[in-house]
């Protein structure tokens, strides 16, 4: 899996994919990433990449000529194939684990990352396959929601984590919040350690992680559960809980 970051802001994509599991990755060449400027694309002596509103407004937009080049730079740099190239906007398509999991399944992701008011539309409309948005929210560029792709992405890309088991225990991986985690030490003056996790059962350390991640999905978030069928013994579990916390 590569990554190609189109931004403004190079250093701010770099600097933050080179720390933990994404810089490991990267350094393992299990990943690759790169990080493309339009304003090094662009044609005048000004090196202008954005321009006024048609129509007017307030603030500027990006123009389309400095970035349409540095996608056609990302893409002459690899001959792969299977690849996306993604705007990220409050106008996409909602990130979810999902949508990452059928991502993490391309050779390259081509993520561009606005700034300003915007980007011309023509450019989106040609240049661009989907539009994806971190949430029902307005930041200052699109740089943090690459960054959060090419993590979320990279953690699901075999070899990544110790074992891909880790993946598979991530929250939301089953559809379901996570259970909660304790470690050391087992007696604090702010709780102790459920007794079922020092028991050394496994089937029951699995099944008490099971009815807390149903339970806490349940009561957090009851859209999740709308989302997915439980097994008998899920249903059975989650009774539990409910009858438990009433
Ligand atoms: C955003 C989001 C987002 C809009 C104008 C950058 C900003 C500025 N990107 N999910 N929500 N982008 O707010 O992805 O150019």
């Amino acid at each position: 899996m590569r990554f190609d970051v189109i931004s403004l802001f190079p250093e701010m994509i770099s600097d933050a994919a080179s720390y933990g599991v994404t810089g490991r990755a990267i350094e393992r060449g299990l990943v690759g990433l790169s990080v493309w400027n339009p304003r090094d694309y662009t044609l005048d002596k000004h090196r202008t990449v954005d321009d006024r509103p048609y129509g007017g407004g307030p603030g500027m937009v990006m123009k389309c000529q400095p970035l349409l080049d540095a996608v056609d730079g990302a893409k002459q740099h690899n001959v792969l194939v299977n690849r996306k190239v993604i705007c990220l906007s409050p106008q996409g398509r909602l990130l979810s684990q999902e949508l990452l999991l059928d991502a993490s399944r391309y050779d390259q992701l081509i993520l561009v990352s606005g700034r300003y008011e915007g980007i011309d539309e023509r450019f989106i409309q040609h240049a661009c396959d989907e539009e994806w948005s971190l949430g029902d929210y307005v930041i200052s560029g699109g740089e943090l929601a690459a960054l959060i792709v090419i993590d979320a992405v990279t953690r699901l890309i075999p070899g990544v984590l110790g074992d891909d088991e880790s993946a598979k225990q991530d929250s939301h991986f089953d559809g379901l919040l996570d259970c909660p985690h304790y470690t050391r030490p087992e007696h604090s003056d702010i709780g102790d350690v459920p007794d079922v996790l020092l028991g050394g059962n496994h089937a029951d350390i699995k099944r008490w992680r099971m009815k807390q991640a149903l339970g806490r999905t349940w009561s957090r978030r009851p859209d999740m559960l709308e989302k997915v069928t439980l097994s008998a013994e899920q249903d059975a579990l989650l009774k539990e809980f409910r009858t438990e916390v009433v």
